[in-house]
């Protein structure tokens, strides 16, 4: 190999940046990092190792880092009202790892959501779940809802007596019922764990659902969807014991890590002060988004699931599109014409490859300035595109709305470019 090669993955990875300037993000589980934040990502502390906790590290050189780390603790705890919170998982599946080692044996019955239903791929049989050799036990769900049916839920919580209830979903519209289950989840004493990745920043914003209130105990996550920081994992605790907050740590480190990607706790801990300050305002700004994109999409005859609920009350709705060819179809379309989204199961759905629907996030969106006007020519973009209008045609007006969206929003450093990182390595 040579420097060529080299030449060719830097040249490929500028490309990227600029094809993404030119196009609408909507994938509902990414976001965008502030300019802060990523300068963290090429810090030192990419480099370096630690292991354990603060104060109590195998390796030495981690005076720095393990003030960052206590401060990046307590700045989680206080933004999302927990009493503790550990941010060493490197990623949202290696935090539902993490809490399955510390409370599942093999062979322990978890209730959680169907993947038809929207529920993330760890909790299914093949994924992290499944190696922990858990018996996995799925809710009933209202379609009509695109939630859980109380009723069913309460019999099949009194019936099953799971040893943990796990909620959380990635196609995430309305906020699980907890407070209708919470009486049942007394009566039986399970732990009550929610995987709250897709809804973190809403969460952090006073939007969508408050976890700990409603009688959630554990809540793990990935920190780069709503929540716009560096991808890596969290996991936030509160009615628990000592002796499981512990337990946590422990299936952390050594359980499903070694180091723990300090530069991206960094970036996260400078995320965490960025959403003190800007949540509130971008949080309410991308569930007015999804929902304004959901009604024009109606209104265009492009078939969005819930009409009649609103269509959602976080930040991504979800499409049927069935007529026009269905979600694999639809999707490599409007990526033909740089929207970017993803094809996504729908409950009625038996295979995840041709699924009818698209699934649509609006925070990206938001976070570089949208509005609730601004969906409606997003929306009539998708619907020519669907109604199979010719994608280049349709890609040129993307390229030029596109234009009026560059800065970076809901950040101390607003206005700077926001995929203005290949400008300094040109
Ligand atoms: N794969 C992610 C999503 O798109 O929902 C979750 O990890």
């Amino acid at each position: 190999m040579t420097l060529d090669d080299a030449r060719y993955i830097r040249q490929e990875v500028m490309a990227h940046n600029k094809w993404f300037e030119e196009c609408i993000p909507m994938i509902a589980s990414e976001n965008l990092m502030s300019p802060l934040a990523k300068e963290m990502l090429i810090s030192d502390f990419a480099d370096r190792y630690a292991e354990g906790l603060p104060g109590k590290r195998y390796y030495q050189g981690n005076i720095f880092v393990d003030r960052v780390e206590e401060k990046a603790t307590e700045m989680a705890k206080k933004l999302f009202k927990s009493d503790f919170a550990d941010l060493r998982p490197i990623s949202g599946t290696v935090a539902n790892m993490a809490v399955l080692f510390a409370f599942a044996e093999p062979g322990d019955t978890i209730t959680t959501c169907a993947l038809a239903q929207g529920a993330h791929i760890s909790t299914c049989e093949f994924g992290a779940f499944g190696q922990r050799a858990v018996r996995s036990v799925n809710y009933p769900f209202s379609v009509e809802d695109m939630n859980l049916d109380v009723d069913g839920t309460i019999k099949l919580l009194k019936k099953e007596k799971p040893k943990i209830a796990q909620f959380g979903l990635s196609v995430f519209l309305f906020p699980p019922p907890v407070k209708e289950l919470k009486p049942t989840f007394d009566e039986i004493g399970c732990l009550v764990w929610e995987d709250c990745a897709h809804v973190l920043g809403l969460i952090a914003g006073g939007q969508f659902q408050k976890p700990f209130d409603d009688g959630i105990q554990i809540v793990s996550a990935s920190t780069h969807k709503t929540f716009p920081g560096p991808n890596h994992g969290i996991i936030l605790a509160s009615n628990i014991t000592e002796e499981q907050e512990k337990k946590i740590q422990k299936a952390v480190f050594p359980g499903v890590t070694s180091s723990h990607h300090l530069h991206a706790m960094a970036a996260l801990a400078i995320s965490l002060a960025e959403m003190d300050v800007f949540a509130k305002d971008y949080a309410s700004q991308a569930c007015k988004n999804a929902r304004a994109l959901g009604q024009s999409l109606h209104e265009l005859g492009v078939p969005v699931l819930c009409p009649d609920l609103g269509f959602t009350r976080s930040h991504a709705i979800a499409v049927d599109v069935s007529q026009f060819g269905g979600g694999k179809e639809c999707a490599q379309l409007l990526e033909d014409a740089n929207i970017i989204c993803n094809k996504n199961m729908l409950p009625s759905d038996t295979s995840a490859v041709r699924p009818s629907g698209l699934r649509f996030g609006a925070q990206e969106m938001t976070r570089i300035g949208m509005k609730e006007d601004d969906m409606k020519d997003v929306a009539s973009f998708i619907a020519r595109v669907v109604r199979k209008e010719d994608p280049k045609k349709v890609k040129e007006d993307v390229k030029a709305f596109k234009k009026n969206f560059t800065g970076i929003k809901y950040c101390f450093n607003e206005g700077e470019p926001a995929y203005g990182y290949h400008k300094l390595v040109e």
